[in-house]
């Protein structure tokens, strides 16, 4: 009798401790993204969050903070390296201080699904560790090109006499075409335009409609340049802290955030068919003008990168090249 009793209270107490321990296992991520909560930029980083929350139930957890307001946009590079967050949604240029050599990313020609299957990806995901202590986890934005808007009629390739909002992503092209620049986090842009102090920005094919700035916009100049990058980055101590089940749901809810870049494509088309309808006028670059506006991003941005790393520049130009 008293060794059922014995084997009932070992067996209850066997089943409390395994319960705990699976909860004691759960963990959770703090996280924060660098562009507003619910606006382009951040939905993707969102459902993302929400595939995790879901899939990794009793494994994993991330809280979504915030936005720019929790963190500004320009810190959260810091934030994560030094471990105030977990995880952050931000892009290169935002964070440029601690990876001067990610000014590289934007210039991709490829995807991320291409940049993995050719080893790009592990010299990038090398550089955010060694450099800000934080693991590549996930990119969005492929599919995505940067575009100059403006409230002045832009004639050519002339940017002089134009004081333009830049980040990393276009200040040598637009520097290398004459026009003055100043840099500004996305959440200074409307008033910097409704006073005047600027006459245009540097900003994707997307969002301009989400933030409003549209009602300050006159023209936007095409082609459109580059590829967006918004990463998904881990502090490293924390990624290397979790369980190999605990990493692989990440990679998993990334490889899942990363299928859908190429819904870009389509999500393009409709956005210039706002700002059309928003009145945006399209100014577009032909024949040679549009060659020399191409490859003056693509020049000016290497060069920039070559600055920093020439040996580096090189073997990731070969990785994000088609
Ligand atoms: O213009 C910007 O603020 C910028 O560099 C950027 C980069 C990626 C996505 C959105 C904006």
């Amino acid at each position: 009798m008293s060794s059922i009793f014995f084997k009932k209270t070992f067996s209850v107490v066997a089943l409390l401790c395994a319960a705990q321990s699976a909860i004691a296992e759960e963990r959770e991520l703090r996280a924060t993204s660098a562009f507003g909560l619910g606006t382009t930029f951040s939905r993707d980083f969102e459902s993302f969050v929400d595939w995790v929350n879901k899939h990794g139930k009793g494994e994993i957890q991330i809280n979504l903070l915030g936005g720019p307001e929790a963190i500004p946009p320009f810190e959260q590079g810091n934030a994560v390296q030094s471990g105030v967050v977990d995880m952050i949604n931000d892009t290169s240029a935002f964070y440029a201080n601690l990876v001067p050599s990610g000014d590289a990313l934007h210039l991709a020609e490829n995807t991320i699904q291409d940049q993995r299957a050719n080893g790009c990806y592990e010299q990038i995901d090398n550089i955010h560790q060694t450099q800000m202590n934080a693991k590549y986890l996930a990119r969005i934005g492929d599919n995505m090109p940067f575009h100059l808007y403006t409230t002045e009629l832009v004639k050519g390739l002339d940017l002089s006499g134009l004081t333009i909002r830049t980040t990393p992503v276009y200040r040598a092209m637009f520097s290398a075409l004459g026009a003055n620049l100043v840099r500004t986090a996305p959440g200074e842009v409307y008033s910097a335009l409704e006073r005047g102090s600027i006459d245009g920005y540097g900003w994707p094919s997307q969002g301009v409609l989400d933030l409003g700035w549209h009602e300050q916009t006159k023209y936007r100049v095409d082609p459109g340049f580059y590829q967006v990058d918004v990463n998904v980055l881990v502090n490293l101590d924390v990624w290397n802290s979790l369980t190999d089940s605990q990493r692989a749901k990440l990679e998993e809810g990334a490889t899942w955030i990363e299928a859908r870049n190429i819904d870009n494509i389509g999500y393009n088309a409709n956005e210039y068919a706002a700002q059309a309808k928003a009145g945006i006028k399209t100014i577009s670059l032909t024949g040679e003008q549009r060659e020399k506006w191409l490859d003056a991003a693509q020049n000016e941005g290497w060069a920039v990168v070559e600055g920093v790393d020439p040996d580096l520049a090189g073997k990731l130009r070969r990785c994000l090249s088609n």
